[in-house]
């Protein structure tokens, strides 16, 4: 398969020093090589422009919104390198950098097929605006701004209105959601898979009732959001809101068997590593690495039509 790595080195999402710098680290952690390896053609188209703000400017365009005209600036040079991957034949591997990239992923993703489903594999929702935000960091806001859901800045990102339906949203893993997140995945019925549900069925069986949904309807793309912290707190101690009873690395990797063996996975984000905060053994580029490893080993195996693992 053909990549493009595009890198998003921003932190004004997350509103915490570090998260900016895992592009590099994941580039000087040679991930290019790695996904050659596993037999795949990558390019590195580089990063996005990231507009300076000083600290002192975070509420300057919005009172409850941090960086706001920053965050919509960038998603929209984001999208627009995701909407021209797409139109190459390539797929998108977008490395974060916070979680408010996934808005610009989406919208490019949006404007290049008739109809996608998301699949956000993450400890939080993601699905928090402007008035149910405790924090007004955006990076807990972008599934709903691409749901258009929250801030018109947001919500119009790239092009006006709605990037994905809630039918197609499915979000996988969340064990730290606000009481607003839950009204609003309620009330718009997205497909929302907490760990207490996974635990209660198990994630095998959640995994096949995302594979038969998303491979029953009809979207002709589908954009994968991971971020770190979905992974057990012990595992990321370099992510910026790691949250206790997450997947083992292991889990971790059978997510992406069934995911991205089953699923015709068509554009991607790796998000929220925080490599200043990273323990002395730097286990979270490790933990980080072991994924993208496998990531990649089953891209390879879905394009041979050899997955190993049946669901
Ligand atoms: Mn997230």
């Amino acid at each position: 398969m053909k990549f493009n790595l595009i890198g998003v080195p921003v932190n004004y999402g997350c509103d915490k020093e570090g998260a900016q710098f895992g592009p590099e680290t994941f580039r000087k952690n040679n991930i290019a090589g790695l996904i050659e390896k596993e037999g795949h053609k990558v390019y590195d188209k580089g990063d996005i422009k990231i507009p300076f703000a000083s600290s002192e400017e975070k509420f300057a365009s919005h009172k409850n919104l941090k960086y706001l005209n920053q965050i919509v600036e960038y998603s929209n040079n984001l999208a627009d390198a995701v909407y021209n991957s797409l139109n190459g034949s390539a797929v998108p591997f977008v490395l974060g950098g916070d979680h408010s990239l996934g808005m610009g992923s989406i919208a490019g993703a949006s404007r290049h097929f008739d109809e996608i489903a998301v699949i956000w594999i993450d400890a939080h929702g993601d699905i928090n605006t402007e008035e149910t935000s405790p924090s007004g960091n955006i990076h807990g806001m972008p599934l709903a701004a691409s749901m258009n859901v929250g801030n018109p800045a947001l919500t119009n990102i790239y092009f006006k209105g709605q990037k994905v339906k809630p039918e197609n949203v499915y979000i996988i893993g969340a064990r730290d959601i606000d009481p607003g997140e839950y009204e609003l995945a309620d009330r718009v019925k997205l497909n929302l898979y907490t760990m207490k549900e996974v635990r209660e069925k198990g994630l095998e069986n959640v995994l096949k009732s995302v594979i038969y949904k998303i491979n029953n309807s009809n979207v002709d793309g589908v954009h994968l959001s991971f971020d770190i912290d979905a992974l057990d707190k012990s595992l990321v101690p370099g992510t910026g809101t790691p949250v206790s009873e997450g997947f083992s690395l292991k889990e971790g990797k059978d997510i992406f068997t069934g995911l991205i063996g089953h699923i015709h996975i068509t554009s991607m984000d790796f998000v929220e590593l925080n490599p200043v905060i990273d323990d002395a053994d730097v286990k979270t580029v490790k933990n980080c690495f072991e994924l993208l490893k496998h990531i990649f080993y089953v891209f390879k195996q879905h394009e041979e039509g050899s997955v190993e693992y049946a669901i």
